[in-house]
């Protein structure tokens, strides 16, 4: 499967601050590790980060045209707010899976609620980096 990993503002600065929230690693040793066990199921990932909402679209909309198979995006704090982004995962006719480094049902009242939940085939919270191996392991189930 062709696999691309979105990822949205601020998290191109993870490793850098707030380690006890969101691990010591960097976005790019993370993904390096992801690109590893893809390769090993024999997946193909490509990942890219942006800190403006209408390149996420952009992305979104482009992907089913660009051979891209299933989505997993972890929107940052977009997620909580952006109906642009909410409807680019609806219409871009791909199969998206949510995921959240910390726990946002345990975080502030703001970050509780996600405008884009409903429109991705499920959602991982709480896991930290794990989560976005384990958004791999789902892909099978999602795809077929
Ligand atoms: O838990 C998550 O993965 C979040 O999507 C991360 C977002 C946050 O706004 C969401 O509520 C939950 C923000 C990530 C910011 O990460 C930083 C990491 C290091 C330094 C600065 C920001």
């Amino acid at each position: 499967m062709n696999v691309l990993y979105l990822f949205g503002p601020n998290l191109g600065a993870l490793g850098s601050r707030d380690p006890q929230t969101y691990g010591s690693e960097t976005l790019a040793e993370i993904m390096s590790e992801v690109e590893q066990r893809a390769a090993d199921a024999g997946h193909v990932v490509t990942w890219r980060q942006s800190n403006h909402e209408g390149e996420l679209v952009d992305w979104l909309l482009a992907a089913r045209d660009d051979g891209i198979e299933a989505i997993v995006v972890n929107p940052g704090a977009l997620s909580h707010y952006s109906y642009a982004l909410r409807d680019a995962i609806e219409a871009c006719g791909l199969p998206v899976i949510e995921v959240h480094m910390s726990n946002i049902a345990a975080r502030e009242p703001f970050r509780h609620s996600s405008v884009v939940s409903a429109v991705c085939r499920g959602t991982i919270s709480g896991l930290g980096a794990a989560g976005y191996h384990l958004a791999l392991e789902a892909i099978p189930w999602i795809t077929t």
